[in-house]
Parts: structure tokens; sequence; C-alpha cells
């Protein structure tokens, strides 16, 4: 081998060794650095078990698991006892094995999900004025005995002597100093326990950051007992108070339906201050067993007339983040709760959207003053803060108009709160007048919770009529919102069985999107009132769209339902957005509630039942009309487009889809059209329509067939999509780090053969030559 060679053999094992180590540090950055997609599998298990507790504990045992309880239904929690308590990887073995028995019809490993309390870290108080308790912080209890209309009129509910007397409220967190002294009297173990130690004592535990102080602060807002010279007074301060610790450990889609089912007979208010991650790029929501807990407890609780849930309504202000992506305040069964701070001015943390109901006075900039209440320790603290801090107040209100009427149901408690509420000095810049006369804005729901007000109308109020829900599937499948650009589609109601009055909206949409943040979604009812379903979220990268989000909003409530409903996606961003399908969801009355029929009737001016019936869309059965499930008698009739187009046929047909997304256009053609209605047009078209339905019929099956591939086609594209930019992004790193393999190595060659070829020179060429 000549030296040359061999010089270049070494370099090159260095380099070698070199690219492989390169290589493996690269794998484990990959692999240490990837975004968690997929949350943490925990040693839990829930079962589906028919045969009742005793069936379950025998199938646990079994499997090698530790029973823990039931949480609800035929719904077993155990915890196996050699699995680890968090893996990247499903148990497929203990989980295949649990299957194959069967006495178990369903089971599904639990998951670690990430939830966060809806405070924050930050330092304020100072006292104020003086009033008739001798609770050591009272004078310091701004949002309570301010007076002007700047409080939440409690003490008018207080001189009615109501204050909470023989309702129950649990608060649903990281646990509750039961022996607190200023929470001692009002302690209900029976509204407690410890879903995290598997026990029924809720006592936090205690550590050098005092990170688990969060429930007993929520609790003493709601319940502290007044006049006993210690710390504060609470809203609802005779009312019993428990804590469910269910934060401090994995929170899994079980341990959050055990928690929210918790004693539902006994237990009347639940008051929840976390959620997912309010960092302005999650889209996460209750899962299957907490949606399942979440019916049951509206549906059996307070022996059927619903537990209340109290949800606070995000901190993630200063992220963009919008509430409606949070499917525990998005949903219909909370009841949401947004802050003000004490100059009546949209906190910094506040999250806006179309599902808050009301607000509470919190905390607000640095100069504001913040929340009096208990402290882990014994302690009192002037310094609670965030959304945290109203949904505590909020429960404690529900829990005074309650007790004034104890026949409220879960929706009732809704409507009291929607008719008391007050904007007056509460400062936004999006403030509207609904179809109905009421004020409402993103920033603050209705209003400032009115306890005084409440207590009253609770008093003389009759349930609600029962509640009605019909679903409008939205015809037009498959648009895509290029770039910059927006589309706007129009829904026509022209029936909705059982429901003449609105209550919640919702719009189930299917979106895809290059990156979900850009997106902006907008819906405006027939009677004019628009509500912001989504904002712009800076942070919110992910590809993952929108799969059937329930957007909802509260907006609408009281109003009518028939008539042209719009929705608009703004697409702001650089990337492609498909919609994929829409619909409505109208939740209401058949007649009018109490009080609501000087409504004015927002719909008038958009229903012409003659002009719908040759545009109606059938979408009973369409199999490309929607694949929901419809759980409703008669169906909803649906138009694609408004009544206006019909007019237009030229427009509908030469435009087609620009006619909806360019009103202007649209209407210069709707404005030729009007004038002459040419009859042929009107032949033309419904002969096409019959043919169209008929070819439809014929091919159903195909159709049904066709749509589920594509679907299917649609997930595995969307999953190679994923995959590819994982790829992408990790050949991109790899690839720079092999430009700096060569490149060091390079250098080392350079320098080695230098080295070598002195040496060498030396050694075996010079010596002869240099002489
Ligand atoms: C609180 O207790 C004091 C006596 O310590 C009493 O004078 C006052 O009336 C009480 N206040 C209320 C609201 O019961
Ligand atoms: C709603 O706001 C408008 C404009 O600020 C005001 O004139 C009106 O009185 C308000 N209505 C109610 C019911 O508060
Ligand atoms: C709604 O009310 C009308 C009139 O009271 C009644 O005829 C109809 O059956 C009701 N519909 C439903 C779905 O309850
Ligand atoms: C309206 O439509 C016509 C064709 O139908 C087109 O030439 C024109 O540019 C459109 N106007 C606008 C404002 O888009
Ligand atoms: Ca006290």
């Amino acid at each position: 081998m000549s030296a040359e060679a061999q010089v270049q053999r070494r370099t090159a094992s260095v380099c070698a060794k070199w690219t492989w180590s390169v290589l493996v540090l690269v794998v484990v950055i990959v692999v240490c650095c990837a975004p968690r997609t997929v949350d943490a599998y925990t040693n839990q298990w829930a079962a589906h078990i028919e045969g009742g507790p005793e069936v379950a504990k025998q199938v646990a045992a079994d499997h090698g698991f530790r029973y823990l309880d039931k949480i609800l239904g035929d719904w077993y929690h155990m915890e196996h006892r050699s699995v680890s308590k968090r893996s990247t990887e499903p148990q497929k073995k203990v989980h295949t094995r649990l299957l194959r028995d069967n006495r178990v019809l369903r089971a599904e490993q639990q998951r670690s999900k990430s939830r966060t309390k809806r405070d924050y870290v930050e330092r304020h108080s100072s006292p104020t004025m003086q009033m008739t308790f001798n609770d050591e912080k009272w004078p310091a209890m701004w949002y309570l005995n301010r007076g002007n209309g700047l409080d939440m009129n409690v003490q008018e509910a207080w001189a009615e002597d109501i204050t909470g007397t023989g309702i129950v409220v649990t608060i649903l967190d990281d646990g509750l100093e039961k022996d607190h002294p200023d929470l001692l009297r009002n302690y209900d173990p029976e509204a407690s326990y410890d879903v995290n130690g598997q026990d029924d004592d809720p006592m936090p535990r205690y550590d050098a950051m005092d990170s688990n102080r969060h429930g007993t602060r929520c609790a003493g807002e709601v319940a502290a007992v007044a006049n006993n010279s210690n710390c504060a007074v609470g809203v609802a301060y005779d009312a019993s108070v428990g804590g469910v610790r269910m934060l401090d450990g994995d929170v899994t889609d079980a341990v959050e339906a055990r928690s929210l089912a918790f004693n539902s007979q006994h237990i009347h208010i639940y008051s929840a201050s976390w959620g997912p991650d309010d960092d302005g790029k999650t889209v996460d929501g209750p899962g299957e067993l907490a949606t399942r807990a979440f019916i049951e407890g509206i549906t059996k609780g307070r022996e059927g007339r619903g537990s209340i849930f109290v949800w606070a309504s995000g901190n993630g202000g200063r992220d963009h983040d919008n509430c409606n992506c949070d499917g525990y305040t998005n949903s219909i069964w909370t009841l949401s709760i947004s802050s003000a701070t004490e100059n009546g001015l949209v906190p910094w943390y506040s999250e806006a959207c179309s599902s808050t109901l009301a607000t509470t006075y919190s905390s607000g900039s640095n100069g504001e003053k913040q929340v009096v209440t208990t402290d882990i320790h014994h302690h009192c603290t002037g310094s609670h803060t965030g959304t945290s801090a109203s949904a505590p107040l909020a429960a404690g209100i529900c829990a005074l108009a309650l007790e004034a009427n104890l026949r409220l149901t879960w929706r009732d408690m809704q409507h009291i709160v929607v008719r008391t509420a007050k904007p007056a000095n509460l400062k936004a810049p999006d403030w509207v007048t609904n179809g109905v006369g009421r004020n409402v804005s993103h920033s603050f729901g209705y209003g400032l919770m009115d306890a005084g007000a409440m207590v009253k109308l609770a008093r003389r109020w009759r349930t609600v009529p029962e509640q009605h829900k019909c679903e409008v599937p939205a015809p037009n499948i498959g648009r895509t919102i290029p770039p910059k650009s927006q589309i706007t589609l129009m829904l026509h109601v022209k029936e909705c069985s059982g429901v003449n009055f609105l209550e919640h909206v919702q719009a189930k949409v299917s979106l895809t999107a290059g990156r979900r943040g850009d997106l902006q979604i907008q819906l405006t009812s027939p009677a004019g009132t628009k509500s912001t379903l989504l904002a712009k979220r800076l942070h919110d990268a992910s590809k993952a769209g929108f799969n059937q989000w329930p957007f909802m909003s509260v907006h609408t409530w009281g109003e009518r339902p028939h008539g042209s409903w719009k929705l608009e996606i703004h697409n702001e961003g650089r990337y492609l957005a498909e919609l994929g399908e829409w619909k409505l969801v109208l939740y209401g009355t058949n007649t009018s509630v109490e009080g609501d029929e000087l409504a004015i009737g927002g719909s008038k001016g958009n229903v012409d039942v003659d002009q719908i019936q040759s545009n109606v869309v059938d979408t009973e059965g369409d199999p490309l009309g929607g694949s929901q499930r419809v759980d409703q008698a008669t169906h909803t009739e649906v138009e694609q487009t408004t009544n206006e187009d019909q007019t237009s046929g030229a427009c509908k047909t030469t435009a087609g889809n620009q006619c909806l997304g360019d009103s202007t256009n649209c209407s210069k053609a709707k404005q030729q059209g009007n004038g002459a209605p040419q009859p042929d047009v009107y032949e033309i078209l419904k002969s096409i329509s019959t043919d169209l339905k008929s070819l439809k019929e014929t091919h159903r099956e195909d159709l049904i067939s066709l749509k589920k591939s594509l679907e299917l086609y649609r997930t595995i594209v969307q999953e190679i999509s994923h995959k590819l930019y994982f790829i992408a992004a990790f050949s991109d790193q790899l690839h720079k780090d092999m430009e700096a393999v060569v490149r060091a190595c390079t250098l080392k060659e350079v320098d080695s053969l230098t080295l070598e070829n002195e040496r060498l020179r030396e050694d075996m060429w010079l010596e002869p030559f240099g002489a």
C-alpha cells in the first residue's frame, strides 16, 4: 500500500467514525426533540364491562390490574400492576389480552392529557373600604363591596338572606385544604374525593413551590366563612364546599370523567378552572368518557335537573388563544365565564370567543386589584388571578340563584345569566346588539353577572320548555379557500323542528389547512348577529385542521332560527385551505320562554316559503350531503344558496361558486335578473334538478362507496403529508449536519494530509533529495 493511500484510508476511517457519531447524535436529537404528537400512555385503563363492579373486580384481578373504581355506567377504572406509569407506546399485549376476555366489551388505555390551571403568577394587593363583616380581608374585597353597579351585586342577595344555604359546590382541581379555618365549617366530605390518590381525602400535596394551592384558593371564593374574623368572605358563604383532587397527577379521560360525574345527586355545582393548554395552538376537548360524564351530569344529575358545570374560559390572551378551540368552554353543557378587571377592561390574559356566556371580576394589569381568598397553610391571599378566579365567583353566584329556586335546570341557569348579566361599565370594542335587543361581546359574553338580579329572576322563574335540537347539513362540499381569500356560504334554514327560539348554536366544521392559525370563521344569523367562531391564532401552525369541530355561539340566544345563515371563512395565510363539510346544529325551544314574547322576530325578512320550494336541496339520505346521523324525526330542508340566487339563474350557473364569494358581482346579476324573471330558465333548472335527483337515486350505492373511498384517501393523504413533513424537517437537519461533517472532514483531511506529507517528506522524500 502506498503511503498516500494509507493516509487517505486513515482520514476516511476518521471521517466515517465522525459521520456515525453525528448521525447518532442527529437521531438522538430528532427523537428527543420531536414534538409530542401523542400524549404519554399511562398504566391505567378504562374498561367497559357488563355485570357490575364484582365482575369488573374479577376481570381486573385476572389480568394483573388493580381495580380502582367505577367511572360511570358500565365503565371501570383500573391500573395495571406492572405496566410503567408513562410510556410513549401503548401496551398492546396487555390491551389485547384484556380485550380477548369476553366479559370486556371495550377498553381504552388512558393517556395523560395536558391540562393547565387558569391562574398566573404575579403579585399585588391593597385594602379599600370598610363594611359590616369582621373578616380581616373583607375591606379589600372590592368586587363584592364597591357598590355603584361596580360589584356583582352580591350584597343585594345576602340582604334577602340568600347566602348559599343548602347548596353544594365542588371544586375540580388540585385538592382542597379541608381544615383551613375559613373553610372548615363549610367543608363537605361528600362533595370531596381524591381521584389522584384513590381515597376520600382531598388534601393537597404540599411542596416547596406551593404548586397545589389552586383548588383551596378557588374554594374560598365560593364559600369562605363570613364574619369569623378570619380571611375572606365567600360569595355563597353558607354553601357547602368540597374539592375533587384530580389535577395533581396524570389527567386522563377516565380521571376527568370520574371527577365530572362524582356524586352528582349530592353536588349541585362543579367549578372547573383548568383546561387544555392556553398556548394559542391547541385544539382539544373532552374525550369519550368525559363527554359521557357531561351528558349524564346534565340529564341525570340533581335528580334530572342537571349538574351545573361552571368553567373558566381560559388565560391564553397573550398568546392570542381562542376559547372556542377549548372543547370544555366551547361546550353547551358548561357555563363559560370570562374576566373583567377592576376598571372594567378586558384583562391581558382574557380570550375572546363566542361561547363565553358572562363575566365576573378578576385581576388585571399591575395597577389593578386582584382577588382575595383562602390559601394553603391556613393562609389568606389577596392575589388570586386570571379566569381561574372568575369561575368560582360565578359558581358562588349560581349557588345563590339555586338557593332562591332549587328547581332550576342547567338550562334555566344559563337563561337567567343571559337575562341578568350587565354590559354596563365593561369596556370592549366589540359590543353588538343582537336580534332580540341584548348586547353581547366576545370578551364578556352578556356582561357582568348580577347576583341580586339572578336571585330575583330565579324566584319567579318558570322552567324553560324542553330542549330541542335540529341539524342542518350544508350541501357545499369540498370548497377550497386559496391563500389571501375568503369564501362565503349561505345555509337556508326553512324548518327546524321544535326549535323556534334559539339557545346555543353550533357550526360543526371540517376544514383542512396548511396552517390552521391563519383561518378566521364568522357566522351571521338571519337576524344579522355576527359571531366570530374562530379568530386568527398566530402560534397555531398545525396542519391538522378541524374535524367536525363544533364551534359554538351563544350570541343569537332568543333569536329565531329561520332564514339565511352566513358562514364566512377567511384564509389570510400563504397556504391553501379546504372546507370539507359543515352543518348547523341549532338548540332551543319550541315555544317562547317567559319574557321573550317581546323579542324581535329577527328573520322575518328572509323567509319566503314560496320561493324556497323550487330550490330546496333534499339532503335526506343524500350521501354527499352529510354523513352524520341525524337524530330528529322531521328532517330539515336546506337550501344551497340564498333565495336571491334563485332569481338569478344566470349568476348561479355561469359564475358558479364565485357568485357566493363575490357579492358585488352577484348582486349586480341579481338586479338584472330580478326585473324580468325567466320562466324557461326555471323549467330547465327544475328538470335538471329532477334528473339529478333520479341519477343520484340510481347511483346511490356507488356514490356512498365513492364517498367512503374518498374519505379513506383523504385520511391516507393527510397521514402521508404529515409524515412527509417530518421527513422533510428531518432531512433538512441531516443535510446541515452532513455538510458540517464534510466541512470538518475536509479540513481534517487537509490537515492530516499536510501533516502526513510533511512527515513523509521528512522520512522518505526530502532526505535523499534535500541533502
Ligand atoms: C358580624 O359580626 C359583628 C360582631 O362581631 C356584628 O356586629 C355584625 O353585625 C356581623 N355582620 C353580619 C353581616 O352579620
Ligand atoms: C346596548 O347597547 C346600546 C349601545 O351602547 C345601548 O344604547 C343599549 O341601551 C344597550 N341595550 C341594552 C339592553 O343594554
Ligand atoms: C311545537 O308547538 C306546536 C304548537 O304549540 C305544536 O303543534 C308542535 O307539535 C310542537 N312541536 C314539537 C316538536 O314539540
Ligand atoms: C363580474 O363578472 C363578469 C363576468 O360575468 C366579470 O367580467 C367581471 O370582472 C366581474 N366583476 C367583478 C367585480 O368581479
Ligand atoms: Ca372568613
